[in-house]
């Protein structure tokens, strides 16, 4: 990537729930931008809004619309991205993709800056954003991996369904409403854009997120076991997860069980590493019910971290609760974050 003083940046996905997000990060931190292009279907072309006081006008994603864009961030899902990623690259762009096409390829560093902004330089055009509930975890995970190693990661996650997108958010505003007005429709397996059949999420927990794998997994939690191994460079870390789709809007929450590499390791000593680390909070007073919540980290872009205990019958095991806002932190957040380690490597030439 040439060095500029500002770039081309374009969007592809930017009328989605991430792609939103996108738009209002690249604002909050001043990206040098020369030429936004925002992209999404055909559905969208002539669309306008407004961006950093200017009117935008949304056009249709076509290989043709990355001529001479440096920078584009993809959130327009896997198959959007294996078309179009290549094409972008072919002119000159660097993709940051935030689908899961591409994040296990050895080619494409898959980074969540806290842990490893320096695999950014290993890029060849394309990196990969992880996975929203991966973010969170192993960014509040790594202080204590440096310090003490970790043995074994287990995880439960209770996920919003803003994780699935727009259509998620109204089909749960619009299951709520028939319920309480009694329904019958409600009782039904109905049918929705990004999951193709599932059970209703109004009232309910639903411990399939993503469609099942030969192992009985889904992949939504291989995503997530897969994933972390990469951008810790732990290839042999114990790592099980269990994702559970819940009914609020915003914000991914889980409960992290960890082993850690010593025996001897406090719950203070966990509390100093995660209050020192940058982009988590500590959020751990039970004394005062201080802890975080879904709602408490929704909109900001912290990851929050609290109810750090031991466990009760192994000695280097601890339960941490770790919860951050799924489409800041979770996507558009550390998108635009990789995209701004991307141009300080850059100028760095
Ligand atoms: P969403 O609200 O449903 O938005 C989907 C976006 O993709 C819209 O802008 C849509 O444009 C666009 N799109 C759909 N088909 C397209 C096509 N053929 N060509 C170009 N654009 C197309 O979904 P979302 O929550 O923003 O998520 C989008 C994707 O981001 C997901 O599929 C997933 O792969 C990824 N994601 C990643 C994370 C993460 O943690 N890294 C989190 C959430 C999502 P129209 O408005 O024109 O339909
Ligand atoms: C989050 O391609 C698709 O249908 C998108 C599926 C999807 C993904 C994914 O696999 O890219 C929806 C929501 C993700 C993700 O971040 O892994």
């Amino acid at each position: 990537m040439e060095v500029k003083s500002r770039y081309n940046v374009a969007i592809v996905g930017v009328t989605g729930a991430v792609g939103e997000r996108m738009l209002e990060m690249l604002e909050k931190v001043d990206f040098p931008i020369d030429n936004l292009v925002p992209l999404a279907s055909k559905r969208s072309a002539g669309k306008t809004f407004n961006f950093n006081g200017e009117e935008v006008t949304v056009k249709e994603a076509k290989p043709e619309a990355f001529e001479d864009i440096d920078i584009a961030l993809f959130s327009a899902g896997g198959s959007v991205s294996r078309q179009l990623a290549p094409e972008a690259v072919k002119r000159g762009a660097v993709v940051i993709d935030n689908t899961s096409a591409f994040r296990m390829d050895e080619e494409v560093p898959l980074v969540v800056p806290e842990v490893n902004k320096e695999d950014i330089k290993n890029h060849k055009g394309i990196i990969a954003n992880p996975n929203c509930s991966t973010i969170q975890m192993v960014a509040a995970l790594e202080p204590i991996r440096k310090a003490y190693g970790l043995e074994r990661v287990i995880v439960s996650t209770y996920q919003s369904v803003s994780g699935s997108g727009h259509d998620a958010v109204e089909e749960l505003k619009d299951q709520t409403r028939a319920v309480l007005e009694g329904d019958p429709v409600y009782s039904e397996v109905l049918p929705v854009k990004s999951e193709k059949r599932h059970y209703p999420i109004a009232f309910n927990a639903l411990p399939q997120i993503d469609t099942f794998e030969d192992n009985h997994y889904t992949f939504e939690e291989m995503k997530m076991i897969n994933e972390t191994k990469k951008i810790m460079h732990e290839p042999e870390l114990k790592v099980a997860a269990t994702c559970v789709r819940l009914p609020f809007f915003y914000s991914h929450a889980e409960s992290v069980y960890i082993e850690v590499g010593n025996e001897e390791v406090t719950v203070p000593q966990l509390q100093g590493l995660i209050k020192d680390a940058p982009g988590i909070v500590l959020e751990d007073d039970i004394q005062n019910q201080g802890y975080p919540t879904p709602l408490s980290a929704e909109g900001k872009l912290d990851i929050f971290v609290g109810r750090i205990r031991k466990d009760i019958d192994v000695p280097n095991g601890f339960h941490l609760w770790v919860v951050a806002d799924n489409l800041l932190k979770g996507a558009a957040w550390n998108s635009v974050q990789i995209a701004q380690a991307l141009i300080e490597y850059n100028s760095d030439k």
